[in-house]
């Protein structure tokens, strides 16, 4: 596979960009490889800048949910832009989209669109700050909330990959207040919280986790996160970023029938431009600047191309009741042929899916939280991203991310998988 024309481009990058990439996962430093530079997408595949095609299970970590390139998300951006791109004002479209997203996520009464994950729960932070006058936050070991200060304690995604999840910079002042427990381990959570001097304004959690990899929670972890919430009047942040639109359309919330006071989106909020948003109680929502005191804001908030694609991608999904069915059918069909070829090869690797979301855990341990993520050979992992790659299978460069399922992966993309699976198993 010639991969001339990405190392020149990377070298040159490295000069002037940090890393050479703008965002630390994509440099594929934890597999040892130099990344591919993207030419092109459509549907499920890649094309890189040297030729080279490749099935796609990172759809941009999340937001391309029906595949690269989807038609009418392309119409409505073209389109739109020939009415120009940014006002900074307010529009009709900011009015249907917010209404859309209330409609669809259970949690939300009220919304306010940002640009982009972590400005979705920054904001979401000092929000539940701001309504509860206290300042103490919990957030769980592994997960990620984006690059915030508050989160980087811990912090899975990148921070994971690159052994910094506590990164420099963050003052202690402010990293002292973030406390953090343990996923799926509710007993950690009440002995923080009765520990804890002062009051804890937050706790934000993946429900779903993605950045320890795909990890569920036990049955009994969310309910118990809503009740502590209740009994000791703590505001309860189910971050969305990922899981939204992605396990169903009302987001994990609607799947466990589960409702935070506040919720965080991104990723297929966007369709693939820059969007995030932060929404719940209309009575906490009400405190966000100008109806309250509580200051956010953003140039390109709401602006008309990332409505115009992230409003289409909504409305496809919730008007095709169908897609997370089929979405269902794929993946499961994936997983157990993933499942069949472990045990072809007598690997008791660990593979955890919720939807179409999935991870390949290189550890015979049940993965249910951060430690059990780590027991994890990532040097195993590496060696076996290389050969998927090489069979033309573009993973997400870390053991300790989710990869993504489209409805653009069809019968003959899972098949292919599935040989390059059993093939780079059994050779690495
Ligand atoms: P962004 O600021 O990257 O749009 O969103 C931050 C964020 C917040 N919350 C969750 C649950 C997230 O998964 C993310 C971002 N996810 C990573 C992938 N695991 C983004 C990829 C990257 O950092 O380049």
């Amino acid at each position: 596979m010639k991969t001339n024309k990405s190392n020149k481009l990377f070298s040159k990058a490295k000069t002037k960009i940090p890393g050479g990439v703008n965002s630390p996962v994509r440099a594929f430093k934890s597999v040892g490889l130099d990344p591919r530079f993207i030419k092109k997408a459509k549907g499920a595949y890649l094309w890189d800048v040297d030729g080279n095609k490749y099935i796609d299970y990172i759809g941009s970590w999340g937001p391309m949910i029906l595949g690269h390139a989807q038609p009418d998300i392309l119409h409505a951006i073209t389109e739109t832009a020939k009415s120009g791109t940014s006002f900074g004002a307010p529009t009709e479209l900011e009015v249907k989209m917010a209404e859309l997203v209330c409609k669809l996520v259970p949690s939300i009464e009220m919304v306010r669109m940002v640009n982009s994950g972590t400005e979705a729960t920054m904001s979401a932070i000092r929000l539940a700050r701001a309504y509860t006058g206290r300042d103490v936050i919990i957030k769980f070991d592994g997960c990620y909330h984006g690059h915030g200060d508050s989160f980087l304690i811990k912090a899975g995604s990148g921070a994971e990959t690159l052994g910094i999840p506590d990164s420099p910079g963050v003052p202690k002042t402010l990293g002292g207040l973030t406390l953090t427990a343990r996923y799926n381990d509710i007993g950690s959570v009440e002995r923080l919280v009765r520990g804890s001097r002062f009051e804890v304004a937050a706790i934000i959690v993946e429900p779903i986790v993605g950045n320890m990899g795909c990890i569920p929670p036990k049955p009994g972890f969310l309910e118990g996160l809503r009740s502590i919430c209740d009994k000791h009047g703590i505001v309860f942040i189910m971050d969305e970023v990922m899981t939204g639109f992605r396990v169903a359309l009302g987001g994990a919330q609607r799947l466990y029938n589960i409702k935070p006071d506040l919720a965080t989106l991104g990723k297929i909020i966007g369709g693939g431009l820059p969007v995030g948003a932060y929404g719940g109680k209309k009575e906490i929502m009400q405190m966000v600047a100008p109806s309250g005191p509580m200051y956010q804001a953003g140039t390109l908030s709401g602006n008309p191309l990332a409505m115009a694609a992230g409003y289409t991608l909504l409305s496809l999904l919730s008007n095709n009741k169908s897609i997370y069915k089929i979405l269902e059918q794929t993946s499961s069909w994936l997983e157990d042929g993933i499942k069949e070829n472990l045990k072809k090869l007598g690997f008791g690797y660990q593979l955890n899916r919720v939807g179409s979301m999935f991870t390949l855990f290189f550890t015979e341990q049940n993965v249910v939280d951060a430690d059990s993520a780590r027991t994890s050979d990532t040097k195993q992992f590496a060696k076996y991203f290389a050969k998927m790659l090489n069979r033309e299978i573009y993973l997400p460069p870390s053991q300790f991310e989710a990869a993504f399922i489209s409805t653009a992966h069809n019968e003959r993309e899972i098949e292919l998988t599935l040989k390059a699976n059993l093939q780079s198993l059994k050779h690495s």
